[in-house]
């Protein structure tokens, strides 16, 4: 049993995963840059070390800084959170050489998800429903054009080394794909360093589904049913649901099954996310995250569980504390991403709070590192909280968030607190019906 972990993070996930620990008895060090000393994930945990100047590049993912912090408070493992170096193989690498525990999944997994091309035929291989396309890397455009000829117009090039939405070029017919083939082949170059594409079929109208899996490292896992995060703004999760809408527990059951054997097939451990895009009642795997995700609460509302709890006890060599048949949906769940941005452009809005009142009472959770008197630092991700709702089922989560809400206070800066606001009214979100391209045109209706 681990007495002591590292927490290799920040903000709101860093509170997270010290919470979880204490509650389990194991004793927190939290690392933080020069802009961070007061920051509360500091604060919050029994012990801190600095680790750099405020660039994340020299502190939050400087490998040697936090490994001699590991090394110097005598902490047993690091939980790296979600974002900086979540799922950096090579980190987890030289913790092992290093004899500390990466609560997280192996190196190996890591890399293989983290190449898209062998994510996509590794889980092809393990009985996973993949969007229709080229079979690996498409060396040329000949091949491409003779790929695209076969499953049709219009098509998405898309780098192997890419994923989140980078390096993706839509071609909508043959005339296109030159183009479309040789900038993602420029553009994954200069951006990873390897220009590798693949090729999909483009679908037109999905919605963003994904299933929360969870595997115990030896050939065990169970699945956590899946989040709707169609609602995105370039590329960035503004809104997400569980279970998502239309989604009967049949589907959940069988799109998660498939799901849940496949992580066990290749003896996957702790928290994963497989990600679908949803179109006609089909699922079409794109890509796996092998970290705890940023809207991992809704899942752990809707089933009652603690998934750090789960990560920490998997990465220490114990069982799950759960079994595929314990895990039963009830109700439903919401989250919204809060970020200091203005509106209508979404600019980063850095600055001091001057009051903070989280809203309270049932089924609401704020997971927050604000304060009053907080200063925001300008050079890290702009969301600071979320905001969960959790209701007995969608009606009464949207009436919770709602009065969730109206309780909220962020004053002294600029959020996207207002957005939801506006989102609340519109009929198409009361009623579930959106897909991925939904916010994207309300945004250009609305805050043009
Ligand atoms: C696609 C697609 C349509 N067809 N692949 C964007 C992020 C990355 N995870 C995959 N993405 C997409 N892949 C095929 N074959 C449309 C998108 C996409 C998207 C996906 C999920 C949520 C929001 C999105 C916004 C634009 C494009």
């Amino acid at each position: 049993m681990f007495d002591k972990i590292l927490v290799a993070n920040r903000g709101e996930i860093a509170l997270r995963v010290i919470r979880a620990a204490r509650e389990m008895g194991i004793r927190s060090v939290a690392v933080h840059s020069t802009a961070d000393v007061d920051a509360m994930h500091v604060r919050m945990a029994d012990e801190s070390v600095c680790i750099g100047p405020p660039a994340g590049t020299d502190s939050y993912l400087s490998i040697p800084a936090i490994v001699a912090a590991c090394e110097i408070t005598g902490a047993q493992a690091i939980h790296p959170g979600y974002g900086f170096l979540s799922e950096n193989a090579r980190f987890v690498q030289v913790l092992e050489d290093h004899e500390i525990t990466f609560i997280g999944p192996s190196a190996e997994h890591i890399r293989i998800m983290g190449d898209k091309i062998t994510a996509k035929e590794t889980m092809k291989a393990l009985g996973v429903p993949c969007v229709p396309g080229s079979d690996g890397g498409v060396p040329d455009l000949a091949s491409a054009r003779r790929i695209a000829d076969e499953i049709g117009y219009p098509v998405i090039v898309k780098a192997t080394a890419g994923g989140g939405g980078r390096g993706m070029k839509l071609a909508e017919s043959a005339a296109d794909l030159e183009q479309a083939f040789n900038t993602a082949r420029a553009e994954a170059k200069a951006a990873f360093g390897n220009d590798e594409v693949y090729i999909e079929k483009y679908l037109t109208n999905p919605r963003h589904i994904e299933v929360q899996v969870f595997g115990d490292g030896k050939g065990g896992a169970v699945h956590l049913g899946e989040r709707d995060c169609s609602l995105q703004r370039r590329h960035q999760k503004v809104f997400e649901e569980a279970p998502g809408p239309g989604i009967s527990a049949e589907t959940r059951a069988r799109i998660g099954k498939i799901c849940a054997d496949a992580v066990a097939g290749i003896k996957y451990a702790g928290a994963g996310t497989i990600e679908f895009l949803y179109e006609n009642g089909e699922f079409y795997f794109i890509e796996m995250n092998t970290r705890l995700q940023v809207e991992h609460p809704v899942t752990e509302a809707i089933f009652g569980v603690d998934l750090v709890r789960e990560q920490i006890r998997v990465a220490e060599g114990l069982p799950m504390s759960f079994t595929q048949d314990d895990l039963q949906v009830n109700g439903h769940a919401i989250e919204i991403r809060i970020n200091a941005e203005k509106l209508p452009g979404f600019t980063p809005c850095p600055g001091t709070i001057t009051q903070y009142h989280a809203p309270g009472g049932l089924g609401v959770r704020m997971d927050s590192a604000l304060y009053d008197g907080y200063t925001i630092p300008p050079y890290y991700d702009s969301l600071i909280g979320k905001l969960i709702v959790h209701g007995r089922d969608r009606q009464e989560a949207l009436a919770r968030l709602s009065r969730a809400l109206s309780e909220l206070i962020v004053d002294g800066i600029d959020t996207t607190i207002p957005l939801f606001d506006a989102l609340l009214a519109e009929p198409d979100i009361l009623s579930g019906n959106y897909n991925i391209l939904w916010l994207e045109k309300w945004l250009e209706r609305n805050m043009a």
